[in-house]
């Protein structure tokens, strides 16, 4: 093991039996899909059977808590929905259920083989395409697949990739890194280690976690804060629990974030509450804010965001006297504004100015033992001329320099244009763009059905691979395989232990990414097993698979203050990753890519004020997808006791809108707008703020069945969703759009 690492099990036992049960110390993750990685004891009887999960007490990271999904894991794992068996159906059948044969492994993969080896021949391995969806084990291996291929376009399918990338690359044009939210989550000790201190106040801005436990990011930590004196600022339209317990709640117009957070920058500023030492010796571009920040008087900013001037004083003046202040923020700031990098640059700077950045209790900058570069595991395979050919690299530069990722916005006129070039082929593993991850599934459906070869790697027949697939392969459970956990935002590697066999046919991601790479490069693909693939992976900490068994999980050495250390950069001198040396709040990085070096602000489109000609005809503003915590995404609506929880999809909105549109509680509708529509039943509820709806995402009915796609063309909320994008190419518009209710009758 590398110098400095802890290895948190050492000395705890890693297999024992109780009873007739064998209990495994392990970790969960994907699938089904998750953002985090907690330490579970797997109880299996002797019949290799899944009977139990619970919480590893000895793991710091979940401290034995675990959400619902994981406790239902027993019978997740036995869902009779779950796919068991390689299918392949001939290409003009594409959408009919019917049409699947199910086949061997070696026919399927040979099948893939062939289509993606002919695909390169005749017309180069860029017209091939991967997608991947969130939270699962499955971003290296087929990043490093795709890249072995000689393809650079691998995308989520997501509209400006707009799930935490807006916010990563916002922190990167100006820290040259990213920040994490101190909640002591790098200390093997947690909240006793020497020195942590809770922060004095927590901005929740965006964010519900004790719902999503998103992004790395346990909901509990908050609570455990809350008892250690911390108190809350909340800022979202929606009252939530997190809200109900706060000092402070900003219940401000979806989408306006930006503005919010000008006008608390300006109010600090103007009211010299800023922190003078840090800002003059660590940050560049000060008194440009100043100027940009200049026009977000309490007065204006309250308008534009339809919040009471008192209260943006009040929190200003809150955030910048709290010492520690840290700032949790979550999707919502990534997609309810096309404009969301300069968004997120501007919620940044409230941090920057009061100096909350690497501090104990503020904002700290991780330890990324993800930035591991194991024998071949880079996108280093990919020549100039391959990474040069990404769709999107033209139109926006961020995906030239920064984000490994193509462009959605751009693939999809590619798609449909034909320009750059004509696209032949996809891989889609763990993503589901017509249930899920991308807006306008109508349009994203139209562009890909006459690709030449389709292939998903699913643990369920999903209604994208319904409609679209040619070669369809099942993926096993977490319980089921071997493998390494480094979750979002880690701070540590941790080891997934195989403890029942996988049910039908069923292999894990690695696994199927390795046969695959062996037939298709195997150059490329010279492990021998999984095993030591997995090795290599975390090559950084100086362990094996065998050896991280007993080791697991284990935790990289963390220091505050990296900054004044000369820890951040290559050359080992004081300061911050960027060109200046400082936190660059005007980024040279932007304005290299074109892009404005300063935060600003524009209203959300459609919205009341770009668009009030919608906005007559559809009065509501529409936040969708927010986190429900029984499911994950368009994942467990199969699972009796989670879908109990959630039978289906609502549209919340406030007492005062029902009664204006003559609508209650527990009635269906249609929620319709200048796009599309879908069917949601009226939850009337106080926690809505009037004039804004909030609607569930991910919706189908798996009972409908897959003739009629699982019925998810009328129950996709993302009907009423257009794929757009801001200038940088990151972030959109699924939280502030219009949208107005009609009374439900059947076509
Ligand atoms: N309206 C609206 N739409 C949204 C959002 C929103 O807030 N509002 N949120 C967006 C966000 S942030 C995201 S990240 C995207 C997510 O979008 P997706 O990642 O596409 O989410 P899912 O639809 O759950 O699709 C994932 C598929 O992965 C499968 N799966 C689960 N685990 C594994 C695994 O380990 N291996 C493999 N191979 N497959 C697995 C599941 O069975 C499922 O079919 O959705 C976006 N869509
Ligand atoms: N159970 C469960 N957990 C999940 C997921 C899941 O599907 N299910 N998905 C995972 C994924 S991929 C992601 S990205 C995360 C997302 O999880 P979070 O980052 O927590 O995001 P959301 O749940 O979408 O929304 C959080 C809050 O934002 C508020 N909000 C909506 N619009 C605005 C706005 O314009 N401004 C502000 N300030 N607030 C607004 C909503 O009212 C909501 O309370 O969750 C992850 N965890
Ligand atoms: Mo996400």
């Amino acid at each position: 093991m590398k110098e400095g690492f802890i290895p948190v099990g050492e000395g705890l036992p890693s297999q024992w039996t109780e009873g007739d049960e064998t209990i495994t110390r392990t970790t969960a993750w994907s699938a089904p899909g998750c953002h985090n990685g907690c330490g579970v004891l797997l109880h299996t009887d002797k019949e290799g059977n899944l009977t139990k999960v619970e919480g590893d007490p000895d793991c710091p990271f979940n401290e034995g808590r675990l959400c619902l999904r994981c406790l239902a894991m027993p019978q997740t794992m036995n869902d009779p929905h779950r796919a068991l068996y390689p299918l392949k159906r001939p290409r003009d059948q594409r959408g009919n259920p019917d049409a699947w044969e199910r086949t061997t492994w070696d026919d399927a993969i040979d099948i893939i083989v062939k289509n993606m080896k002919e695909i390169k021949e005749k017309y180069g391995a860029h017209t091939f395409m991967f997608n991947q969806g969130t939270g699962r084990d499955i971003t290296y291996y087929q990043t490093y697949l795709a890249s072995a291929y000689g393809s650079a376009n691998v995308l989520g399918w997501q509209a400006g990739e707009s799930c935490y990338l807006p916010r990563i690359s916002g922190m990167a044009g100006t820290l040259g890194g990213f920040f994490l939210t101190d909640y002591s989550q790098q200390f093997v000790d947690r909240y006793d280690n020497p020195d942590w201190v809770a922060p004095e106040t927590l901005v929740v801005w965006g964010a519900n976690f004790l719902n999503s436990n998103s992004d790395g990011n346990m909901g509990y930590w908050t609570i455990e804060l809350m008892k250690r004196g911390t108190k809350l600022i909340v800022i979202d339209p929606r009252l939530t629990w997190l809200s109900a317990h706060a000092e402070q709640r900003l219940r401000l117009r979806p989408g306006t974030d930006g503005a919010l957070a000008l006008g608390l920058c300006n109010y600090i500023i103007e009211n010299d509450l800023y922190d003078h030492d840090f800002v003059d010796k660590w940050t560049y571009g000060f008194d440009e804010l100043k100027e940009v920040c200049k026009p977000y008087t309490l007065e204006k900013t309250a308008e534009i965001c339809w919040l009471d001037p008192d209260d943006i004083a009040r929190a200003a003046r809150t955030i910048a006297t709290s010492k520690p202040c840290a700032m949790q923020w979550g999707l919502a700031v990534d997609c309810n504004n096309d404009e969301a990098v300069p968004q997120a640059h501007a919620i940044q700077c409230v941090f920057i100015i009061t100096g909350q950045i690497d501090n104990p209790g503020g904002n700290f900058l991780p330890v990324d033992i993800q930035t591991y570069e194991g024998p071949g595991f880079s996108t280093g395979l990919l020549t100039e001329e391959d990474r040069n050919l990404k769709i999107g690299v033209d139109r926006f530069p961020m995906y030239k320099y920064g984000s490994t990722a193509a462009s959605g916005d751009a693939m999809l006129e590619c798609l449909e244009t034909g320009e750059p070039y004509q696209m032949h082929g996809a891989w889609i593993q763990s993503a589901s763009p017509l249930v899920c991850c991308a807006n306008d599934p109508d349009r994203v459906y139209n562009a890909m059905k006459d690709l030449d070869f389709i292939c998903m790697i699913d643990p369920y027949m999903n209604a994208t691979a319904q409609a679209l697939a040619d070669v369809f392969l099942p993926v096993c459970m977490f319980p089921e395989r071997n493998g390494i956990a480094l979750t979002t935002g880690s701070q540590r590697a941790a080891r997934m232990t195989k403890v029942c066999e996988p049910k039908g046919e069923s292999k894990s991601d690695p696994e199927i990414v390795l046969e695959v790479g062996k037939k298709l490069c195997p150059e490329h693909f010279q492990w021998e097993t999984v095993e030591d693939l997995f090795t290599d992976f975390i090559e950084t900490t100086g362990v094996t698979f065998e050896e991280l068994e007993d080791l697991q999980p284990i935790y990289p050495p963390f220091e505050y203050y990296k900054h004044e250390k000369g820890l951040l950069r290559p050359d080992g001198q004081p300061g911050f990753n960027t060109q200046t040396g400082r936190i660059e709040i005007y980024s040279t990085m932007f304005q290299s890519m074109g892009l404005d070096p300063l935060p600003y602000f524009e209203e959300p489109v459609p919205g009341p004020v770009s668009d009030p000609e919608k906005f007559e005809k559809y009065p509501y503003i529409l936040i969708t997808g927010t986190r429900r915590p029984a499911f994950f995404h368009s994942e467990h609506r199969t699972i009796p006791g989670l879908r109990r929880v959630n039978p289906d999809p609502l549209v919340e909105i406030h007492p005062d809108d029902a009664k204006d549109l003559d609508v209650h509680d527990g009635e269906w509708v249609w929620l319709t707008n200048y796009q599309g529509r879908c069917k949601r039943k009226v939850s009337v509820s106080k926690e809505a703020l009037k004039g804004v709806f909030t609607a569930d995402h991910a919706w189908y009915y798996p009972e409908a069945g897959p003739e009629n796609l699982y019925d998810v063309r009328e129950l996709n909320v993302n009907n009423l969703i257009p794929y757009t994008t801001g200038k940088s190419g990151f972030g959109t518009n699924m939280k502030a759009n219009l949208c107005t209710i009609e009374k439900f009758k059947e076509d």
